[in-house]
């Protein structure tokens, strides 16, 4: 099994304390500054760029990919929304279940269907449990997945899938407000699952200003992902600023 995009990604906690993911959505929504975009990413020393989405609202994905991949100067790491959109742009994909739900698709279902083209692919592939919270409103991934999010003032539920995630071989833990959510992860969430688990936490969703990601950086989170603020911003080199925020050491 590959294992490089991993270990650069414990490489990249241990030298820099906490890394910093840009989510983009190789949607129509980002397709005329694209090539712009990733250029701001390379300039602001982003550690990873995260590529999906829950729904998309063309068929313009996969080329849309590979401009991301021939520009980015970082590995590209597929955030899958479902198996439509794998291809073999990507350095690597978190293998991922949406451990805080019960449904049995996108626990298990979506990946059996994805495994036999992944290994076909040869793509390297991160285990990862994806914990749902409640952030606020209703986020698409919460639509889309049909799962009820984890209410964020019950960090003892929150723990027990972290932990369930570790148990089961997971590699890393990603604790999802939703994009778009008015409610980034709260500091006690965040505290009281890096207090139980060993491996690492990716931490995103309505993450708003570099503020809000130094907190949770000092809160426990090995890794902040910021979309929607990055996305939408008049000034690119925002993501310079988040950098800052979230490289402690
Ligand atoms: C969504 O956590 C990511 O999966 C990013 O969320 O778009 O709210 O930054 P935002």
């Amino acid at each position: 099994m590959k294992t490089k995009i991993y270990h650069y990604l414990l490489d990249v906690i241990e030298k820099k304390g906490a890394g910093y993911f840009v989510l983009i959505d190789p949607d129509q929504k980002n397709h005329s500054n694209i090539e712009e975009f990733v250029q701001a990413a390379n300039e602001s020393e982003v550690d990873a760029l995260l590529v999906g989405g829950s729904l998309m609202m063309d068929a313009g994905n996969h080329d849309r990919v590979a401009k991301i991949k021939r520009n980015a100067k970082m590995p590209i790491i597929f955030f899958p929304g479902g198996v439509t959109q794998l291809n073999g742009y990507y350095d690597a994909m978190f293998f991922m279940s949406i451990l805080s739900g019960r449904n049995p698709h996108y626990l298990i279902g979506e990946q059996a269907i994805a495994a036999p083209v992944v290994k076909d692919i040869g793509i390297e592939t991160i285990p990862m449990g994806y914990l749902l919270l409640d952030g606020g409103t209703t986020t698409t991934v919460e639509f889309m997945s049909s799962t009820k999010p984890i209410p964020m003032d019950r960090p003892d539920i929150t723990i027990a899938h972290a932990l369930a995630a570790q148990y089961l071989g997971m590699k890393i833990v990603y604790l999802e407000a939703g994009s778009g959510a008015k409610i980034p992860v709260s500091l006690d969430t965040i505290k009281a699952v890096r207090n139980q688990i060993d491996i690492p936490v990716i931490v995103g969703g309505g993450i708003k200003t570099p503020q809000d990601a130094e907190e949770r950086v000092k809160a426990g989170a090995s890794f902040i992902v910021t979309g929607t603020v990055t996305e939408k911003s008049e000034n690119l080199l925002v993501m310079k600023d988040f950098s800052k925020a979230i490289h402690r050491k």
